[in-house]
């Protein structure tokens, strides 16, 4: 059961929050979900261009050293070989931009390279007219290897002590002395393991060259940039690229950048002038891409006998590749999230021999909470009061970090409706005093955040003579709904029912949009929708008033109505032919009034890899949740259940129910298939991840899942975005492990501080 926190009257829409009607705020269901049901919704790699080749990738099998020979006379003369690359004979590309937009040196790239600095690393790419055949030469290329020695994780006893991140350090007051004289103090680590993005439709792209211009099928989070990252590897002009990413089948963070298995593809397609397709494998998505890098973080809290928090001291740390830095910011929801007059965090990156980590859902904020989260409730036992209690009475009344206020934070009212919901006045104090028959009982609770972030991003608005809209943008939906909500928000401002726009996404020729990343792609393309079609409705109605064609000229009117596909009263197809034009077309963009750049869509939220929270316009802006979970834990097997959530979340207005709903409920299923199942293994011998596959990668399924209540408690926010809304993606997964690792500690007197939480743990 869902419910909806009554939101103020001036946010609803007009025929919106009633639940019917299409205009935002209505529970409008997926506009994608028919096509894709059908089939007729084609992803990618079901492109079928004639004349394919189909490229497989060979994979180091050493984590570090070099590639010494490469014999591949057996593969070469196999049947159907068109191609194949090697470290030997690939040409070099130019460096391609990274993530900020910056390009970080003038030295080519090189795809594929003699020195190996992981298990899995691209060495080889054989390209065949069968796929089959492909899979068959592969096999028949021998690679001889000089290997050396690898660091295969953070438990390798050769590990450096790595580089610490100045961008991390966050102080205030002075939390080394105030820890030292504080009444109640606790210590602890906190742990993670390496996590992997498993999205359904694993990853790959076909590439397929005319002259000079570039046209790749991959799925993408981010159109523009990866367009920007071909153009420039093959130095040739972004306009000559087209890529193209209308359905995708989901992404986590893993689906934003162009990695070095495109590189090959689009390279192999260019020699062999044919359309190659290049399908990374399930196993090999664990190492063509970094997942959640391994983290580690020392907390210690200093507080009063009555649990006000006196100090904050965080120290954490996160595995990065040899090759590249990855920074998992996990100082973020620690600096946040309680009122605290001394705190010090410091972050520290650690090179091993994997591939770079890189984005899963809430990327830093994730871990961070994990600590934070967890030693909060240490420290609730640790005074004896209850760990709802112990978050109101620390509870931050402005962003304790930034010292500003919030633009809004209803977390006081999620910590509210969370426990009235669950029924957490009912909750016995004590650890092991809840149980039923052999099943301890455990009630944990936890807070998340996730920052607003915001990058530029344009939409073009089309109204057409059959009385329809069209709505033209590079931005994408890989599940979160954003065909839909960018209809709802054409239909509410050109006051026509949600059937008669046509939403067109993921295509680079389109106007450009940032990364569907750091949650920010609804609000900034609902605001540049919406100012869309407001022009667009403008410009119609300016027309009737004043072009020397229109019937309405000589009324001297200063206005029409118009909607429902009429401009005053006259069908809208009428109207044009009578001025003479096909329609009217406008395009804008989020921020255009604040003098942003539109080549901001290329440099990205800047604060990826900072410290600092987004401060715009003088507010702290981010959006709130709290989640509270029962987990029933078998006292002779130390098997843990997920029996019950109950989350409460503030994403400020909500522009359709249904799918935020959808997107908290999908948050939460991964912070429990985090908390209790994901753990990357990794062979200390060789750096090998051994379950790279979804046999033995456990993500959480059907049956782990109980009944999720979610409650929205936000309201709209004026300084988040122009329509009010905040982030929603990323959040819910915000907390949930912590909450699940408080409820076991509750449920058995047991505190796990590395996740995941196994029976192993928790029966040794
Ligand atoms: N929404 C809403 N009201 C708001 C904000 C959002 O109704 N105020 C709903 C909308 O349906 C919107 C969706 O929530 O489409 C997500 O909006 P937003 O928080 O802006 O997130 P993005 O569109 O930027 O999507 C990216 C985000 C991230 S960063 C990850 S990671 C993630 C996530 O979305 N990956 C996903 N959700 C995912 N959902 C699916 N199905 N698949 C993924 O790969
Ligand atoms: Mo999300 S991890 O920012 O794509």
């Amino acid at each position: 059961m869902n419910r909806h926190a009554e939101v103020p009257t001036e946010s609803r829409s007009k025929r919106g929050d009633a639940g019917d009607g299409t205009a935002l705020g209505a529970r409008v269901s997926r506009i994608d979900g028919l096509p894709k049901v059908r089939g007729a919704a084609t992803y990618a790699l079901e492109h079928r261009p004639a004349n394919l080749a189909h490229a497989v990738l060979v994979g180091s099998t050493i984590a570090a050293g070099r590639v010494r020979s490469i014999d591949q006379t057996q593969a070469a003369t196999a049947p159907g070989v068109r191609l194949i690359l090697t470290p030997d004979n690939i040409p070099a590309l130019k460096t391609a931009s990274n993530w900020l937009g910056v390009r970080p040196s003038e030295d080519p790239y090189h795809p594929l390279t003699h020195t190996i600095g992981f298990q899995g690393q691209h060495v080889a790419l054989v390209v065949a007219d069968g796929l089959e055949q492909a899979i068959e030469a592969a096999r028949l290329m021998r690679i001889e290897y000089d290997i050396e020695p690898a660091i295969a994780d953070l438990d390798d006893p050769n590990i450096g002590s790595g580089t610490e991140v100045d961008a991390m350090t966050i102080a205030w007051g002075d939390a080394d002395r105030a820890l030292e004289a504080a009444p109640v103090r606790i210590a602890c680590e906190y742990t993670t393991p390496r996590e992997y993005n498993v999205p359904l439709e694993p990853h790959g792209l076909i590439a397929e060259w005319q002259d000079n211009h570039l046209t790749i099928h991959e799925p993408s989070q981010w159109i523009a940039g990866m367009a920007r990252t071909y153009a420039e590897w093959f130095d040739i002009p972004y306009e000559n690229v087209r890529l193209i990413s209308p359905y995708i089948g989901g992404g986590f963070g893993s689906k934003a950048l162009a990695y070095g298995y495109g590189a090959l593809a689009a390279q192999a397609a260019k020699l062999l002038g044919r359309p190659v397709k290049l399908a990374v494998t399930r196993p090999q998505t664990f190492t063509a891409f970094g997942g959640r890098a391994e983290t580690r973080q020392k907390i210690a809290l200093g507080a009063t006998r009555d649990g006000k928090l006196l100090a904050i001291r965080h120290r954490g740390m996160n595995e990065t590749s040899t090759t590249g830095t990855w920074v998992e910011r996990c100082g973020g929801v620690t600096a946040v999230m309680y009122a605290v007059p001394n705190f010090s965090s410091k972050h520290r990156v650690v090179p091993v021999n994997t591939v770079t980590p890189s984005a899963l859902r809430a990327p830093g904020e994730n871990p961070s909470a994990w600590s934070i989260e967890s030693a909060i409730d240490e420290l609730s036992y640790e005074v004896g009061l209850d760990p709802l209690e112990i978050r109101l009475r620390n509870y931050a009344e402005h962003d304790p970090q930034a010292n500003l206020p919030w633009s809004t934070r209803q977390l006081r009212e999620a910590f509210a409706m969370g426990a009235e919901r669950f029924g957490w006045s009912k909750r016995s104090p004590a650890p092991r005093s809840m149980r039923a028959g052999h099943q301890l009982i455990g009630w944990g609770v936890a807070a998340g955040t996730y920052p607003m972030r915001r990058t530029p991003g344009q939409a073009m608005v089309r109204l057409l003579a059959d009385g329809t809209a069209e709505v033209l943008s590079a931005a994408i939906d890989m599940g979160q709904g954003t065909y839909t909500i960018i209809a709802q928000t054409a239909a509410e401002a050109l006051d026509m029912p949600v059937e008669r726009v046509v939403v067109r996404l993921g295509d680079s020729t389109m106007p450009w949009a940032p990364v569907a990343g750091g949650s920010q792609l609804a609000n900034l393309m609902v605001g540049a929708v919406h100012k869309a079609a407001l022009a667009a409705r403008d410009e119609m109605i300016g027309l009737a008033l004043n072009d020397p064609k229109s019937p309405f000229r000589d009324l001297q009117a200063n206005t029409l109505p118009m909607g429902q596909g009429r401009v005053g009263g006259m069908a809208i197809g009428e109207f044009l032919q009578a001025i003479g034009r096909e329609r009217i077309e406008v395009l804008r963009d989020t921020f255009a009034e604040n003098g942003k750049n539109p080549d901001d869509a290329f440099s990205n939220y800047t604060t990826i890899t900072g410290g600092r929270p987004p401060t715009d316009g003088g507010y702290s802006t981010h959006s709130w949740c709290a989640h509270f979970i029962e987990v029933r834990v078998d006292e002779d097997f130390g098997t843990v259940r997920v029996s019950r959530v109950v989350s409460a979340l503030d994403c400020g207005r909500i522009y359709n129910p249904k799918l935020a709903e959808s997107q908290w409920k999908g948050g939460i299923i991964m912070g429990i298939g985090q908390a209790l199942l994901e753990e990357g293994i990794v062979d200390p011998r060789n750096g090998r991840v051994i379950n790279n596959n979804l046999g033995d990668y456990l993500i959480a399924t059907n049956a782990d899942i109980p009944e999720i209540e979610v409650i929205s408690v936000g309201i709209p926010d004026p300084h988040a975005s122009a329509l009010g809304g905040k982030g929603a993606g990323e959040l819910p997964i915000v907390g949930v492990a912590p909450a699940i690792a408080n409820a076991v500690f509750h449920a058995t007197g047991k505190r796990i501080r590395d996740l995941p939480i196994t029976l192993e743990k928790l029966i040794g």
